[in-house]
């Protein structure tokens, strides 16, 4: 991407990728070419290093307002309701996650936009595929509405970009962890708290059974790959839905197991809740062949790298100590 011609708009700057990607964006491109957007949640206060809006991505007169505001040419589009939110509120799952990202194709088609990314999910598979490796061209029959969402987001990507040549890269992100800004509302949330209750009380109440297997990614590779992917030839970029992504896959036993190595006395009990059938729903792993031939795409981190590097940061963020065994 000609990074001095950018000027780089990211919705949902506040939550659990855009807090980190926005910094990671600024440091690459200047922090006055980054403008941060806004809405429900109050931001970290590290977004004030740079251009800071509030608007609604549901109220397309605001974000054209924005837009226009800024000249954005560029747009990380992350505003969006997770997979166990969605669930207690489908109504408004559809209408941050659609009708935002159809508000955000108008405009951009009117506007200088050239360029978008759009985070999918490994939720627009459904339980009617093989769940070990799914592959990318597998049925898409999701059983939540954000999976139905995240599937009808990615066939409006492919249209506005065979329409309107709208250069809308996306790919289906697993599970992330990350130490920042937690997340709120997905399924994959357990495997971020299990590491704030182990550090805070050496017991966790997890509400997934204990052998639910979800393919995972750490938040400095879930970064890598936005801005990889963002920065990859056009040329190379050769599904215009978007692409199957993997890290790691691992079961809530697993990753409890690889924190007691590390915090003496931590307990887990496994209280499976309505999330359980969502989770029983997606893929235990994914086939990411294509975004690693198409556009070099690499995890770096696997389990116990994420293990050791999430404890480090969040006992110096908790200011805890941890007596290892
Ligand atoms: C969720 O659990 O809803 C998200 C996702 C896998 O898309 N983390």
């Amino acid at each position: 991407m000609e990074t001095s011609a950018r000027k780089i708009l990211v919705t949902g700057s506040t939550g659990q990728i855009g807090t980190e990607l926005t910094q990671e964006l600024r440091r690459r491109y200047g922090a006055k070419n980054v403008v941060a957007g806004g809405h429900r949640r109050e931001p970290d206060p590290s977004i004030r290093n740079g251009p800071f809006e509030v608007f609604d991505v549901t109220d397309s007169t605001e974000l054209r307002a924005v837009i226009t505001k800024h000249g954005i040419d560029t747009v990380y589009h992350l505003a969006a309701v997770l997979s166990a939110v969605g669930e207690k509120d489908p109504v408004l799952a559809w209408k941050i996650n659609l009708d935002g990202f159809r508000n955000l194709l108008e405009v951009a088609r009117s506007e200088r936009v050239s360029r978008i990314f759009w985070p999918s999910s490994i939720a627009v598979f459904g339980p009617d595929v093989s769940r070990v490796n799914t592959p990318q061209e597998a049925k898409l029959t999701p059983t939540t509405i954000y999976g139905v969402a995240k599937v009808a987001g990615e066939l409006l990507a492919n249209y506005y970009y065979l329409k309107y040549g709208i250069d809308i890269r996306s790919v289906r992100y697993p599970g992330l962890i990350s130490s920042v800004t937690p997340p709120g509302g997905g399924t994959t949330d357990y495997a971020v708290e299990i590491f704030y209750e182990a550090l805070k009380s050496r017991s966790y109440k997890c509400f997934l059974r204990e052998d639910t297997i979800l393919p995972m990614m750490y938040m400095p590779d879930a970064l890598r790959a936005a801005i990889q992917l963002m920065e990859a030839p056009a040329a190379n970029v050769m599904c215009r839905t978007s692409y199957n992504l993997a890290a790691v896959s691992f079961s809530a036993g697993d990753l409890a197991r690889e924190i007691s190595k590390r915090v003496k006395g931590f307990r887990v009990e496994y209280k499976p809740d309505y999330r359980q059938a969502i989770a029983d729903s997606w893929p235990m792993s994914v086939d990411d062949s294509r975004a690693r031939h198409d556009w070099g795409w690499r995890h770096e981190y696997d389990i116990q790298s994420i293990a050791r590097d999430m404890l480090e940061k969040l006992t110096l963020k908790l200011n805890v100590q941890i007596d290892k065994d």
